[in-house]
């Protein structure tokens, strides 16, 4: 947990800049890419940050992630996919910043976090209405 004395006006830690080393590709749209946004400011980390439209996919992007998925994490030039992936690794990485620990210290409770992670990953994955290139655009 951070130290009061540190906390910003916003009374939120503040944040660090890792946009030199760390490429966020993510979509406004999905669920998965949230995640990792959510995890990256529990942390307050600031990367480098790309929308990648769906719809219409970057060559360089295609090259990038051939799974044509976001989101996708790009550290010191390596590439990470799958949200719970990029969460975990932001956790080992920065385990004590921002607002503190993503999972808990104890094995079991750990064990719980991640299965709630699964099953919340799985039912995604078996709706069809969570499909990202299904949802309806409003542009
Ligand atoms: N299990 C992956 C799921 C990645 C995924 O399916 N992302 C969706 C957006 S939520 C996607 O990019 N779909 C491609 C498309 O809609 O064209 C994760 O957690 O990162």
């Amino acid at each position: 947990m951070a130290d009061p004395a540190s906390l910003s006006e916003s009374g939120l830690p503040p944040c660090l800049d890792i946009s030199k080393s760390c490429v966020l590709y993510t979509q406004w749209r999905s669920s998965s890419s949230m995640r990792v946004r959510i995890s990256l400011e529990f942390k307050r980390l600031c990367p480098s940050v790309h929308t990648i439209d769906l719809d219409n996919i970057p060559e360089g992007y295609k090259v990038l992630n051939p799974s044509l998925s976001v989101p996708s994490f790009v550290v010191d030039g390596v590439l990470m996919t799958q949200s719970l992936a990029i969460s975990e690794y932001l956790e080992d990485r920065w385990p004590d910043r921002g607002l503190g620990r993503l999972l808990p210290e104890r094995a079991d409770q750990r064990a719980a976090v991640r299965a709630v992670c699964c099953s919340v990953d799985t039912a995604g994955a078996e709706s069809s209405d969570t499909t990202c290139s299904k949802a309806p655009s409003f542009a």
